[in-house]
């Protein structure tokens, strides 16, 4: 089995003891960060897919997602570069109503590592956190909002609409996560859409 084959069978597979060293094994043999990041992420995608089929339930999704963690830990001094944080400050957050946090901390990492700042709010963050964080971090140039559920869509149409109606000026709002779409993030007011982690950083800098 090729390195990245095991990578991607060892977050299928939960088996998060033994994820660091398979990751590790696979930066050893020349695997570039982002091509095991990629194993994972299709790993996920296996994971989602055996979830809604009825072959796995929420246990061993949330033990997937644990593998993948602790994998994504070994890749992270690969994927975060310099990291100079002169550009601002950067609020993120899972919005309220969901608990998905995995990509929203790769989009964490890169926008870090575009030279952000980051104020991570965590998980399930209703809007009027953002908005405390906002008023508490002088300086905050961007807010990024993730969201993996459809059922927390609205959600995030609330955040963004609480946050642009709050007053408060100096920032911009950038938006992503799986349910999420370019036509979305314009209809709810957002100033722009992150694809994935890396399209998220340099949107970033892009509304700076
Ligand atoms: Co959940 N879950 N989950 N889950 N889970 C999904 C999202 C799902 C698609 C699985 C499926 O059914 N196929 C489905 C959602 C269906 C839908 O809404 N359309 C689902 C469901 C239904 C649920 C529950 C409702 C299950 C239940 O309880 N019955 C429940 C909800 C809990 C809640 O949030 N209230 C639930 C729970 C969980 C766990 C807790 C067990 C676990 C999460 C663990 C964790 O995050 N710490 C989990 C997992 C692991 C998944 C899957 C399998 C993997 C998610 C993931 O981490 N992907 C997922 C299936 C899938 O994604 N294919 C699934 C890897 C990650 C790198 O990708 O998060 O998409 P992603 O992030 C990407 C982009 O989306 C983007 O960049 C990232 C990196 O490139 N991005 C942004 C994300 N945020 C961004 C922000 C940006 C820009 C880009 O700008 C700000």
């Amino acid at each position: 089995m090729s390195k990245l084959q095991e990578v991607k069978t060892s977050v299928e597979t939960g088996k998060t003891k033994l994820i660091a060293g398979v990751v590790q094994e696979a930066l050893d043999a020349g695997h570039a960060a982002t091509e095991i990041l990629q194993a994972m992420v299709d790993a996920m995608g296996v994971v989602g897919d055996s979830f809604s089929s009825g072959e796995i339930f929420v246990p061993e999704m949330l033990i997937a997602g644990k593998a993948m963690q602790k994998g994504v830990e070994v890749l992270k001094p690969a994927l975060a570069g310099e990291g100079s944080a002169s550009l601002g400050k950067c609020v993120i957050g899972t919005v309220a109503g969901d608990l998905h946090d995995i990509g929203k901390n790769l989009v964490a990492l890169m926008i870090e590592s575009a030279g952000f700042e980051m104020v991570d709010l965590g998980v399930d963050v209703p809007a009027d956190k953002f908005i405390e964080a906002i008023k508490a971090n002088p300086g905050v140039k961007v807010v990024a909002c993730s969201a993996l559920l459809s059922t927390t869509m609205p959600a995030m149409k609330e955040t963004v609409a609480a946050i642009k109606g709050s007053g408060l000026t100096g920032f911009k709002v950038i938006v992503g996560g799986a349910p999420i779409t370019p036509e979305f993030a314009t209809e709810i007011g957002a100033d722009a859409y992150g694809r994935d982690a890396g399209s998220a950083a340099v949107q970033a800098k892009q509304l700076l």
